[in-house]
């Protein structure tokens, strides 16, 4: 079937030389015989910046001008990765610039790579902003997503005798050609300092704020366009400044050079991303991080709504914000305070319009992951906002817990934003669900725990605050731009439209039998593994075959995603293979990407465990390369973009009930990769999707999980029945793997038995064997594979990340489009 909706590329190829020819020469004042590679993708974005920027008025225009009502989108993570390919995509002139640069002598693919990687955050979170910020955008959605302009992104990862050393990102020392400065816009942001309070006899008390410092927020806008290239919204990243005002002083006081220290003491606010992704740093630098960050967006938020409005009662119908995580909590007391001390609003009106604005989506069920606050670090940062929040806390107790519960002062110890503890603490997550009108989960079974595990009590409280909304991915980087081969066969099957309907995928589930079909289908995820190969060989020197199953597991490094629990298969494959050279199975190639939070020591100890397991068996001959084991450093959304393409098999494996959604999920199953997986997050409900029978599920479910915990559970009872698991586990203590020092890696072999393995691996490890054997026999078919590899990747419609923004749009945020002609 031939394509209906050809795009039309808004250049032709000719102009799209000049464009760029004329960049190189005008804008970097190189030329086509000087310039290296790195010029050239820079020309070529100017170039492309060309095409943006004419729209990107446009569409500000016709937003400012209608003032629509717009969704904020705050988040302290945006992981978007390169933007090259992806624009000229979603402008839909990528085909006429890759044959505009061939004519000049340049491959755009290899300019692509030049590109380094706008790696502003830690991982699922930060990532599912940066998909939902391209639909948003696609859909022709108002929008802005607001974030930090951090000097140093996500840590880059190295080996060193394999284990992980943390160097730092430079992906803007030399420039950047996306982001545009707005001086225009620039906040001041005050800090520390006192509060006092004047008695007006007919206003009564009149709060006022006496900063001790005041930091300077300088806006940097990157343009997002929309696939189709109707609406470009932005994406605006604060930077902190010492401000002028603060600097002078000390100036003139002949301290030019305690000036040049308060100088960098500002910048230090947006210097660096925190690299934990699970646990609350606790910090004061990244205290005031989130709160600089939401005091400038706050304060930009309100100058565009005062520009078209002058009744407060309008901002709660032209203004939602969005905020991802408890991180950027600190908007709520800020917006009260704005409106109470400096617009002079009274209280209960505030609080109504607060309770009207935000929405917060929660990510995580670890307890170890929810923020708190001490209540001194606050009193010293952020004198005012605490006494905010201890009047929005003192209302709610009084108001809704005594109500409903009275008397009952468990009930309101429990719900209380402040934690009375010997240290006492705010608590984040408990401001975001009193003020927030809508709180939702990220995946159906994530959500559920929310309402009934995580806050039972709110949910009475407030039964229809709690909903769910099911991650989404763009299939516009994570198929479209990541697997040209598997687009085209698509486009060339179905039509071209699968990019904006994701459900259209339905169509290829007819053909999932087809043997032509299936061959085309299996020859294009052939040739993904063999780039993979290249990649593999390039950066590790391992060789590895294209007709061994990829089995991967990307995704940050934590002990409730188990990796542990691959590596022990991993194990038990090799001992089988030294016991019997001629052990029947498939060659198998295990790859990983992950890093760990640096101060996080389990993490790295599985790190480093892999590393060594790695060097034993790829240089152990015996095995008759049947097994390999990869561990790829740096893992970041642009190796991914290559991962996902290039493999067989989707580790999704974390302990049931811990992993909220998951994303890297869908990427894998869009990209025709099988699922070995729990019943966990959206696992689930893409099971639900694609059929239990054609994926590899095993292991406990949540209630069995819980279960197990509340009967106590006993990992060395599993050790002892089962004989090979002990001896896989022993193994870890020898010096097999680290010769001449054993006892290197029995740190994993501990916190699996003595330490109670708090993840239940071993619990699950003989139902995840299984599951392998499954994998294992199915690949020995491959017309069987290819038709299940068609039926998963067909089936994943729902977990595009335009759906998961219409739901956002039609029951939390109640915006409409505004399509720009
Ligand atoms: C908190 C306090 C201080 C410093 C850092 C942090 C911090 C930073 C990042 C805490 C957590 C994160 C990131 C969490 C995250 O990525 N969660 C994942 O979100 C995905 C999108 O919803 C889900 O699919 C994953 O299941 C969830 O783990």
């Amino acid at each position: 079937k031939k394509t209906e909706s050809v795009a039309v590329p808004s250049v032709t190829c000719a102009e799209m030389q000049q464009g760029i020819i004329d960049r190189l020469h005008k804008g970097l004042a190189t030329d086509k015989n000087k310039a290296n590679n790195k010029a050239w993708w820079n020309a070529t974005c100017l170039a492309v910046n060309e095409l943006v920027f004419e729209k990107l008025t446009k569409t500000h225009h016709n937003h400012a001008g209608k003032d629509t009502r717009a969704v904020n989108y705050l988040s302290l993570e945006f992981l978007m990765g390169r933007l090259l390919s992806n624009n000229l995509q979603n402008l839909q002139v990528f085909k006429v610039t890759e044959e505009a640069l061939k004519g000049l002598g340049k491959d755009l693919y290899e300019l692509c790579d030049e590109e380094p990687d706008m790696a502003l955050g830690n991982g699922g979170l930060g990532r599912l902003a940066a998909c939902f910020i391209d639909s948003l955008a696609t859909l022709g959605y108002p929008a802005i997503g607001y974030g930090i302009h951090y000097e140093h992104g996500l840590f880059k990862q190295e080996f060193q005798d394999g284990r992980q050393i943390e160097r730092p990102d430079t992906w803007r020392e030399y420039g950047n050609p996306w982001e545009i400065c707005r001086p225009e816009s620039i906040q001041l942001i005050p800090l520390y300092g006192y509060v006092e309070t004047l008695y007006d006899p007919t206003e009564g008390a009149k709060k006022i704020w006496h900063a001790g410092q005041k930091l300077k927020g300088v806006p940097w806008d990157i343009p997002i366009v929309g696939y189709g290239a109707k609406t470009v919204n932005i994406l605006r990243l604060w930077e902190s400044r010492a401000s002028e005002a603060f600097d002078w002083d000390v100036f003139n006081a002949g301290g030019y050079v305690d000036s040049q220290a308060e100088k960098s003491r500002a910048e230090t606010v947006s210097k660096v991303l925190y690299p934990n992704d699970s646990t609350d740093a606790g910090k004061e630098l990244r205290l005031i991080q989130q709160y600089f960050f939401c005091a400038c967006s706050v304060k930009d938020i309100l100058r565009r709504f005062k520009r078209a409005n002058s009744d407060w009662n309008e901002l709660p119908k032209k203004v939602a914000i969005q905020l991802n995580d408890t991180h950027p909590t600190m908007a709520i007391p800020e917006l009260m305070r704005i409106l109470i001390d400096l617009e002079g609003l009274d209280w209960d009106f505030a609080w109504d319009i607060c309770q009207k604005t935000f929405a917060y989506t929660n990510h995580t069920l670890l307890p170890e992951a929810l923020e708190k606050w001490s209540v001194g670090l606050f009193e010293k940062v952020l004198p005012r906002h605490l006494e905010i929040i201890y009047e929005i806390n003192a209302q709610f107790l009084k108001n809704v817990v005594e109500k409903k519960w009275p008397g009952d002062d468990q009930k309101k110890a429990k719900l209380s934003i402040i934690e009375e503890s010997d240290n006492r603490m705010v608590r984040m997550a408990n401001l975001c669900v009193i003020t927030a009108y809508k709180v939702n989960g990220v995946a159906a079974v994530h959500s559920e725990l929310v309402k009934t595990d995580l806050f039972p009590e709110f949910h009475e409280l407030f039964p229809t605050k709690l909903v769910n909304v099911t991650n989404g991915v763009t299939p516009r980087r994570w198929l479209k731009t990541c697997n040209p081969g598997l687009a085209t066969l698509l486009d060339e099957t179905i039509g071209d439209d699968w990019v904006l309907n994701l459900d259209k995928l339905k169509g290829i589930l007819p053909k999932a039998t087809d043997s032509k079909f299936q061959q085309r289908f299996m020859d294009i995820k052939k040739q993904n593994k063999v780039e993979m190969a290249k990649i593999i060989k390039e950066t590790t020197g391992v060789e590895v075959s294209v007709d061994a199953i990829f089995d991967v597991q990307i995704k940050r490094l934590h002990e409730y995603k188990r990796q542990q629990l691959n590596l022990i298969h991993i194990l038990t494959l090799y001992k089988r293979l030294l016991e019997n050279p001629d052990y029947d199975m498939v060659p198998r190639v295990f790859l990983f990407g992950a890093k760990a939070a640096p101060g996080y020591h389990m993490a790295k100890e599985i790190i480093f465990a892999l590393n060594k397991i790695a060097d034993k068996v790829n240089n152990d001959t015996r095995i008759k390369d049947k097994l390999k084991v990869v561990f790829l450093p740096n893992y970041r959304v642009s190796l991914a973009e290559k991962m996902f393409p290039a493999a067989d098999i989707s580790e999704q494996i974390s302990t049931a009930g811990l992993e909220a959604s998951g994303t890297g999920n869908m990427k894998f199953s869009l990209n025709g990769a099988l699922t070995v997986g729990t019943m966990d997050g959206a696992n689930i409900e893409m099971a639900e999707e694609i059929g239990e029978q054609h994926m590899f599920i095993f292991g406990l479910s949540v209630d069995e999980v819980k279960d197990l915990k509340t009967k106590g559970y006993k990992p060395y009872d599993y050790y002892y029945n089962n004989p090979e698991l002990k001896s896989v586990l022993d193994w870890l203590d020898s010096d097999f793997f680290t010769p001449g020092h054993p006892g290197l890696l029995s740190d994993i072999k501990r916190s699996l038995l003595e330490w109670g393995d708090e993840y239940l691996c071993l619990a699950d490890y003989a139902s995840y064997l299984e599951a392998h054997q499954k994998i294992d026999a199915l690949y020995r078919d491959q017309a069987a594979w290819a038709e299940k590899a068609i039926l998963n990747a067909g089936a994943m419609g729902k977990f595009n990340s335009d759906r998961s923004i219409e739901d956002y749009a039609s029951k939390i945020w109640k915006l409409k489009k505004f399509p720009i002609a």
